[in-house]
């Protein structure tokens, strides 16, 4: 890459066809397409079809987990789960994840109240969490970031102590192990994506991990409309069903999501081995005692080290046709409908605020070609040396 004019500079796109952030991991088509035929064949579509209910067995058996119900995505899974917990008032959450885990508390009358994050972490700062508590608090919807783990020993013991409930938005956490216990295990319970742009997909979908069977049982009534029999509607359910071909090609990504995190592994340590000496370039701090699923590659520039900011490295990448992302900016509390709220003030969150500000996600998935991945590393780093160029063209300084 040596003598290349970076493509923000005025030089050609070093990639020709976009390089996306992620790609869905897929089954083989020739080993799907008799499922999907058995399913035509069948005509059984929904409704807790023998698909949905071999892959829910299988489900709890890869994630170790008593119970497990399917959504049709993780957004209303979580949105009931909240439902289901009888959550109200005021919930204690992290700013610095997806829109959706606020969403669904506004969507469940609850007011959110924003806690600022571990700025290593990138989780909520649980030496925090007891400040934010009122007589309205009624539960803490923590955040695995990026699929790691937050501090659950500390979280549970608050919530213990303080008689709160615990739900936990672990949509990137599919497959980790956190002290020796699968990650569904801890708190009340926990929320699995199955989003296309996870380590585990059923190209939409979710589900609910927890130890209380009355839990699961209601929460199957609400996925369902509230129908307990053909005679039977308990109360106001809504349709959040996962399907039967969603659920076949769950049961055949199952099989593969082990050896993703393997190869996801390789990639995430070649990453960091290249990238660790840049100056003002660091990583999130996995917590001790993880096994991890190496489900996104977020690294952190500090401008004040680097002479560049995020903002500058971002443009300059995507000008090569590297689709890479600002996760989590807009930091949600700053979003209109939030920001209002007496906790979304910068400098109560400033650690969670400087995050957003500064973090960058890199390409990451399976069949994320090896070369591709160099020329991603050494574009960094042409990047951070053509730095004072880029920076006059970002500010407007100099037009090319
Ligand atoms: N809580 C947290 C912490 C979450 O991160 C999420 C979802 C949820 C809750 C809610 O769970 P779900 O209801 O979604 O199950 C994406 C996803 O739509 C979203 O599921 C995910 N988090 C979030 C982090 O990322 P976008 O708007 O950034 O996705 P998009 O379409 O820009 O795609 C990202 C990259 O993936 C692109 O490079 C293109 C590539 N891609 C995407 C899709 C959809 C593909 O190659 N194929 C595809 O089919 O939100």
């Amino acid at each position: 890459m040596k003598n290349r004019i970076l493509a923000i500079l005025g030089g050609a796109p070093l990639f020709q066809e976009k390089l996306y952030l992620t790609r869905p991991a897929l089954p083989d088509i020739d080993k799907l397409t008799p499922h999907i035929r058995r399913i035509f064949e069948s005509r059984w579509l929904t409704n807790n079809g023998a698909y949905l209910q071999e892959f829910e067995k299988k489900l709890e058996d890869f994630l170790q987990v008593p119970h497990c119900a399917t959504f049709c995505n993780g957004t209303l899974a979580l949105q009931l789960c909240m439902q289901g917990l009888r959550l109200s008032g005021e919930v204690i959450t992290t700013p610095f994840t997806f829109a959706a885990t606020t969403h669904v508390l506004h969507w469940n009358n609850i007011t959110p109240v924003f806690c600022d994050i571990d700025p290593c972490t990138l989780n909520i700062d649980v030496n925090i969490i007891e400040s934010l508590i009122t007589p309205k608090t009624t539960a803490i919807v923590p955040v695995h970031v990026f699929g790691n783990p937050c501090d659950m020993e500390k979280l549970e013991s608050i919530a213990s102590y303080h008689g709160l409930k615990i739900v936990i938005d672990a949509a990137h956490a599919f497959g980790v192990k956190y002290k020796g216990k699968a990650i569904g295990n801890y708190g009340n319970a926990s929320m699995f994506s199955f989003h296309a742009t996870k380590i585990f997909n059923t190209m939409e979908g979710g589900c609910i991990t927890c130890s209380d069977i009355t839990l699961d049982r209601r929460l199957r009534d609400y996925m369902n409309f509230g129908i307990r029999s053909e005679d039977e509607i308990i109360g106001p359910g809504i349709n959040a069903k996962m399907n039967e071909i969603q659920a076949a090609i769950g049961i055949l990504n199952l099989e593969n999501v082990s050896k993703s995190i393997e190869i996801r592994k390789i990639k995430y340590e070649r990453y960091v081995e290249a990238l660790k000496d840049l100056p003002g370039v660091s990583f999130q701090d996995i917590m001790d005692a993880t096994e991890y699923n190496y489900a996104y590659m977020p690294i952190i520039i500090d401008e004040s080290k680097s002479g560049i900011n995020r903002n500058a490295v971002y443009s300059a990448m995507r000008a090569e046709n590297i689709l890479v992302r600002k996760y989590f900016s807009p930091l949600i509390s700053n979003i209109s409908c939030y920001k209002s709220l007496p906790s979304a003030r910068m400098d109560l969150l400033p650690h969670a605020n400087e995050i957003a500000g500064s973090v960058l996600c890199l390409p990451m998935y399976d069949d994320l070609p090896a070369d591709d991945q160099m020329k991603v590393i050494d574009l960094i780093k042409s990047i951070f040396a053509d730095k004072h160029k880029i920076n006059e063209i970002v500010s407007g300084i100099k037009q090319i």
